[in-house]
């Protein structure tokens, strides 16, 4: 029996690695700001990364990465919601990705299917937003704020404090009446974690201890990957598709990645040499 996550109009099958789709509704250096044409451009990106077989898509209207400046939630949701509009009757489930309760209700209203807070669900609300829909949640593990986080993470044990830190929201989740069934964990690369802590973490990750959650894991185009190959976001792709294939060899149930079609084929060459599954 494979276990299932149930993610708003969905219950997904995690008997095989499902590919999440990263879409990002941010400004880029031809939109202006303008936030139609930021949605459009997502909306199209969004329309190939299911072309390229993608089985869920993330959208994020507010920049995480080292050192990224915050956004107000009304500029959060004016990016983000047409683009959930538009998604809606695509038939993929859509996660957003957001840490603001507020943007999590609007969201939620507007049909979104899973939340994915890279906060781990702990601002004043978050739950409560998320308790009375049947979203998905993803509980993600940071250290520190996304402002200053990389500058000098530390841990004494870091596995241990990711596992107590998971089992700590995870926890909440369920006391706030969350079903158990809607949770999915992530350890959070990048997120307040030097190069050999996030490598270590990967190594090392049946040992974390999911206490039987599905695990969510982003390692695409990351810095870890630029650490060892020395090139720009963009030219990482192979590498990106190596570190998710590591990832889902150590029992990974979703992988939130860029290069949807470079995963799916290596996802699937993983399986056949694996379980002997063919098309
Ligand atoms: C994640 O791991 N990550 S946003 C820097 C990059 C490339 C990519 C320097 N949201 C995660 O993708 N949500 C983000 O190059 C996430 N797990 C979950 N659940 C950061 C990102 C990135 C940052």
């Amino acid at each position: 029996m494979s276990s299932s996550l149930l993610c708003g109009r969905f219950e997904l099958n995690l008997g095989r690695p499902l590919i999440m789709g990263i879409v990002n509704v941010t400004p880029d250096s031809f939109s202006d700001g303008a936030a139609h044409f930021e949605a459009d451009a997502a909306i199209a990106h969004a329309h190939s990364l299911i072309d390229q077989g993608a089985d869920m898509l993330d959208i994020g209207g507010e920049s995480t990465r080292p050192g990224a400046e915050p956004v107000s939630a009304d500029d959060e949701l004016a990016r983000i919601l047409p683009v959930i509009e538009a998604l809606r009757s695509c038939r993929l489930p859509l996660s957003v990705d957001t840490f603001k309760p507020e943007v999590m209700r609007r969201v939620l209203d507007a049909g979104a299917d899973m939340i994915n807070d890279i906060y781990g669900f702990r601002r004043p609300g978050a739950l409560q937003a998320v308790a009375d829909s049947n979203c998905g949640l993803c509980i993600m593990h940071m250290q520190g704020e996304p402002k200053t986080m990389q500058q000098a993470p530390r841990y004494d044990d870091i596995l241990a404090e990711v596992r107590r830190f998971l089992r700590e929201r995870s926890a909440a989740a369920l006391a706030a009446g969350i079903d158990r069934r809607r949770i999915v964990l992530d350890p959070g690369y990048g997120f307040g974690k030097t190069p050999a802590q996030n490598y270590q973490l990967l190594r090392q990750l049946p040992d974390v201890g999911g206490e039987g959650f599905p695990w969510l894991i982003g390692l695409s185009r990351k810095s870890m990957i630029g650490h060892v190959i020395g090139r720009e976001p963009a030219d990482r792709v192979f590498g990106s598709v190596a570190a998710a294939l590591a990832a889902v060899a150590r029992g990974a149930h979703i992988v939130r990645v860029h290069d949807v079609a470079a995963t799916v084929d290596a996802v699937k060459v993983w399986r056949a040499i694996e379980f002997g599954d063919f098309l």
